[in-house]
């Protein structure tokens, strides 16, 4: 017998339920939030459009777009959230530094947070702001998970030898603890992957039979 997980339909499900430009106008913290944070461009709003199998996310070619905490609702107490980039260097310095204020007090003090995916451009991962976010994750004991996203890029075996030396750079300076996978949004590859990890950190299990 095939199981499939709750997730895939709460994910189909998603809608788009509030733009919060300061933590005190986030919804209720309680149950279980997932945010997904990375440089600007890295393909945050794409990889949650992916996930979602909807367009619920803005996304753009002009980097630093999403400038609010984007919330999409799963189910009652579940929620995927869309952060801000970080690291856009055209964006206004006092802009910057609103941002990461308010980046910082949402990340430091939501209860409900349960994990953070790390989306990285294969072509450029490990950038400064992404090895702040690794020592920030480590530093709180939140979960990460990293989408080497735009894996279409690259042909597969360069690919593969992207997230390999990636892993080794992660295992030396954060320990076993990060997860990473190759991620495509136009190829959708890696959106199952994604979603384990997602169900995981929402406490959802393999239970409903598949149809
Ligand atoms: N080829 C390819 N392009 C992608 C992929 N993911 C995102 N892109 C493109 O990269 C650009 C940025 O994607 P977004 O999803 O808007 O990036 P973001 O991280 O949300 O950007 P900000 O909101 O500005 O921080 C867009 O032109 C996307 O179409 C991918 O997996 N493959
Ligand atoms: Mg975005």
């Amino acid at each position: 017998m095939q199981f499939k997980n709750p997730i895939i339909g709460l994910c189909q499900q998603a809608a788009f339920m509030i733009s919060a430009a300061k933590v005190d106008q986030c919804p209720d913290d309680q149950g279980f939030e997932v945010a997904f944070a990375g440089r600007s461009n890295a393909g945050k709003s794409s990889a949650l459009n992916t996930l979602t199998h909807a367009s619920l996310a803005r996304t753009s070619k002009t980097p630093g777009r999403t400038q609010l905490l984007n919330f999409f609702r799963l189910d009652e107490e579940r929620r995927l959230v869309d952060l801000p980039g970080y690291g856009y260097a055209k964006v206004p310095i006092p802009l910057k530094l609103h941002w990461q204020r308010h980046l910082e007090a949402y990340l430091g003090s939501r209860e409900s947070l349960k994990g953070l995916m790390l989306m990285m451009d294969i072509r450029h991962p490990l950038t400064e702001f992404d090895r702040l976010m690794l020592d920030w994750s480590a530093a709180s004991e939140m979960p990460m998970h990293i989408l080497l996203t735009k894996a279409d890029k690259l042909a597969y075996g360069a690919a593969k030898n992207a997230l390999l030396k990636v892993q080794t750079d992660l295992r030396k300076g954060w320990g076993d603890g990060v997860t990473i996978q190759l991620f495509s949004a136009p190829k959708r590859m890696g959106v199952e992957e994604a979603q384990a990890v997602l169900a995981r950190w929402m406490e959802l299990e393999d239970t409903v039979p598949a149809e």
